[in-house]
């Protein structure tokens, strides 16, 4: 597998940045992650779109336009042969000198890893994850927006930290005000009883969470499946009194939450929607995403769409 950096595709163990690169002294850049699946990236341009609202907020001025840039992810993609990857852009403010001052550095750098994907255990899928609250609250966003993915991830580190201190799958972020964030890598999603139907909450990104590309596919699907849902703030008591609860993220995809707190979410079981929305999700990545090998377009059985849900391109 070779990997793109600096303009060049080099074999992955000779890939490699100058220690004096001001992403690795100072966290200054912005990264994504990306999913192929069956030779298609999922919602790439709206990865790109996140990507570029990051660097602007940063002022990094990158000269490739997002077109080019997606160019370079899917010949990447061509080159090592890979159909299903996990793919990591990241821009970095550059090489500079041991000041943080950005305007020390010239040259953005560019970096394109197409990996293997690594999952949760599929009995977490099953079963769903324990979650548990952590102590870090989740960066305030006067300082740090959580909108913008950036090359500073130590506040969630801090939290997965904890999470894993005590055996737990993710952590739960709580903002300033102790409103639910989101997890430490995954957006959270409750499936609440009203009117005796079911509906979707998510907490606003305004509270402190990444607009995640997941959560904006189910905020998309929901709907169309019947299942209306709301942005709105809520404390753990939202989860409590929830009947089911699931995080999404491009490495997770779905993945049903059993316990907060080692207390069982709904009936502690994973509930029917969730597993609606986890079916779903999976047919609509299989049906589409830009192609990285266009010249099969046509020759390949796309997945038939589980229940006729609109496509989205
Ligand atoms: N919140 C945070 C803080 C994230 O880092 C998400 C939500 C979900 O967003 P997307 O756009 O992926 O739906 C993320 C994304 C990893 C890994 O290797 C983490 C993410 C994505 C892919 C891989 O842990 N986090």
């Amino acid at each position: 597998m070779d990997v793109y950096v600096d303009g060049k595709l080099v074999p992955k163990d000779e890939a490699s940045i100058s220690v004096f690169d001001h992403g690795l002294l100072y966290g200054d850049g912005i990264f994504e992650g990306i999913r192929a699946y069956n030779g298609r990236v999922f919602r790439l341009d709206e990865h790109l779109h996140r990507l570029y609202i990051g660097l602007k907020v940063i002022k990094l001025h990158l000269a490739h336009t997002p077109q080019e840039l997606k160019d370079l992810v899917i010949k990447t993609l061509r080159h090592n042969g890979m159909r299903d990857a996990y793919i990591r852009l990241v821009i970095t403010r550059g090489k500079g000198d041991l000041g943080i001052d950005p305007r020390n550095c010239k040259v953005p750098t560019v970096i394109i890893i197409t990996d293997k994907i690594t999952l949760y255990p599929p009995e977490l899928y099953e079963k769903g994850l324990p979650l548990v609250t952590v102590v870090a609250r989740r960066n305030n966003p006067e300082a740090l927006n959580p909108k913008v993915k950036s090359l500073n991830y130590l506040n969630n580190i801090l939290g997965r930290l904890e999470a894993n201190a005590v055996g737990a799958g993710e952590g739960l972020m709580l903002n300033q005000d102790g409103y639910v964030a989101e997890a430490t890598a995954d957006n959270i999603f409750v499936v609440e009883r009203y009117a005796g139907r079911m509906r979707l909450r998510t907490p606003p990104s305004y509270v402190g969470a990444l607009e995640g590309i997941t959560r904006g596919a189910i905020m998309e699907l929901a709907p169309q499946l019947g299942y209306e849902v709301l942005e709105t703030p809520f404390t753990r008591h939202g989860i409590w009194a929830a009947e089911e609860a699931f995080l999404t993220g491009t490495g997770a995809e779905i993945i049903p939450v059993a316990t907060l707190d080692g207390r069982p979410v709904g009936d502690g079981a994973v509930g029917p929607v969730t597993k609606e929305i986890m079916r779903e999700f999976k047919a609509l990545v299989s049906r589409e995403g830009t192609p990285i090998f266009p010249e099969e377009e046509g020759t390949l059985p796309r997945t038939a769409a589980v229940s006729g849900v609109r496509t989205h391109q």
